[in-house]
């Protein structure tokens, strides 16, 4: 069975981390009740929740992609480029080895779960401010023993490169393209946002199905239309922190 790895949103969100965005009020409880939709949206796709420790005082604990990156083989738990959100990975180290052996990304390497797209047995890594030349040979030299290909990716203008690009499919991205250039990743299918939703290229592919903010109904209809099975969930409390729907499970 899947299980996705998540945990519940901090009390503090408000002060989370930004990059590109403007602060602006998270309301705590609007914002749970979405991530309750999502974790419903989750099992509804097949997969076993597994709920993480709480982390009251690291405002950004809920966005645990960007603390491991796991395969069948091994999960690598990174070492997140914002120096405050380098504890959120002890308790996800201390979850994960209960079921794969483990692997760090150690300094001055950093490498944020969120920069690392995987499309089949190739992973991109975004050079972004929270992912670095260093973290991405290290992820190379822990994955390529196991059949897998590491390359670097190219993004500007967004946080990590699954804000810009996401993987639907073994050969198929949904991609901003303003923000990635989508002939580097060789896929044969790729499905544009809406122009008028930037922010809509983060989808979560779980059992052929895609987990999707509902705030970008336009790009759904495109996902509809090419034949993509969406389920939407509301996620506009946690955009406001620069999360989407990849950022808050890790799915394995
Ligand atoms: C941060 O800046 O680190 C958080 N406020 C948002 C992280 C979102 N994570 C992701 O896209 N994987």
């Amino acid at each position: 069975m899947w299980k996705a790895l998540t945990r519940e949103i901090s009390p503090n969100i408000n002060s989370c981390e930004l990059t590109h965005l403007n602060r602006e009020p998270i309301d705590f409880e609007a914002a749970q009740h979405q991530h309750g939709l999502y974790l419903e949206a989750l099992s509804a796709c097949g997969c076993q929740i597994l709920p993480l420790t709480p982390e009251p005082d690291l405002p950004d604990s809920v966005f645990v992609e960007d603390t491991a990156v796991v395969v069948d083989e091994v999960a690598v738990i990174t070492r997140p480029g914002a120096s405050s959100r380098r504890p959120e990975t002890v308790s996800v180290a201390k979850h994960l080895e209960a079921f794969k052996p483990l692997a760090r990304i150690e300094a001055p390497g950093i490498l944020d779960g969120g920069d690392v797209l995987r499309i089949a047995n190739r992973f991109f890594v975004g050079l972004s401010s929270r992912s670095n030349q260093d973290g991405l040979e290290q992820l190379r030299t822990i994955l390529e023993p196991h059949g897998y290909v590491v390359e670097a990716a190219t993004v500007t203008g967004c946080l990590h490169l699954k804000s810009a690009v996401t993987a639907i499919g073994n050969d198929a991205v949904l991609a901003n393209p303003a923000w990635v250039d989508v002939d580097q990743f060789a896929v044969s299918k790729v499905v544009e946002v809406d122009p008028t939703e930037g922010y809509g290229a983060n989808a979560l592919l779980v059992n052929s199905r895609l987990i999707y903010p509902a705030e970008f109904p336009l790009t759904r209809r495109r996902l509809e239309e090419a034949g993509f099975e969406v389920i939407t969930v509301p996620a506009s409390e946690l955009a406001k922190a620069e999360g989407a729907v990849t950022c808050c499970s890790v799915v394995f």
